[in-house]
């Protein structure tokens, strides 16, 4: 059975451009339930390690400094099938692709910085939760 539980992140370039707001009342007009929220700013070290997985890919340091570049906002999501229904809503990696009226065709800028990260399995979903979320503070 599917997860009710994924994790994301509001990016530099969306933060930065004054997005936030915008993103996080699409989120919750589809449903999803915020459990935590967190406005914080990845060091270069930590984003490195988050995006360990990516680390033999071409684009791993870009990426890395990218993510680094300014604050987030991170957050724990619930909503049934939570991690499918987050990817659809967020849409494709590369903006160029994602459908109309999803979180990155509108708030995208590029592959590298389009607006939000969306976590690609309920197993990881629980590793980035805990990765930015203490035990206390996802207490629902
Ligand atoms: P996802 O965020 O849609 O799951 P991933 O393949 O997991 O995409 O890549 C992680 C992040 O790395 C992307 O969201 C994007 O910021 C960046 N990225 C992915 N592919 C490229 C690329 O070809 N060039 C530059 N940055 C990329
Ligand atoms: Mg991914």
């Amino acid at each position: 059975m599917a997860g009710t539980k994924t994790f994301t992140m509001i990016k530099p370039d969306a933060f930065g451009a004054g997005n936030s707001g915008a993103i996080i009342r699409m989120i919750e007009e589809a449903g999803f339930e915020i459990r935590a929220m967190k406005l914080t700013r990845m060091s270069e070290k930590l984003a490195g390690s988050f995006y360990a997985v990516h680390k033999e890919r071409p684009f791993y340091q870009d990426l890395v400094k990218y993510m680094s570049s300014g604050p987030i906002i991170a957050m724990i999501l619930e909503k049934s099938n939570a991690v499918e229904d987050f990817r659809t809503l967020i849409g494709a990696t590369d903006p160029a692709k994602a459908a109309e009226g999803t979180v990155r065709k509108l708030f995208a800028t590029s592959i590298e910085a389009n607006a939000i990260h969306g976590s690609d399995s309920d197993e990881n979903a629980d590793i980035e939760g805990n990765f930015f979320f203490s035990q206390l503070e996802r207490f629902n």
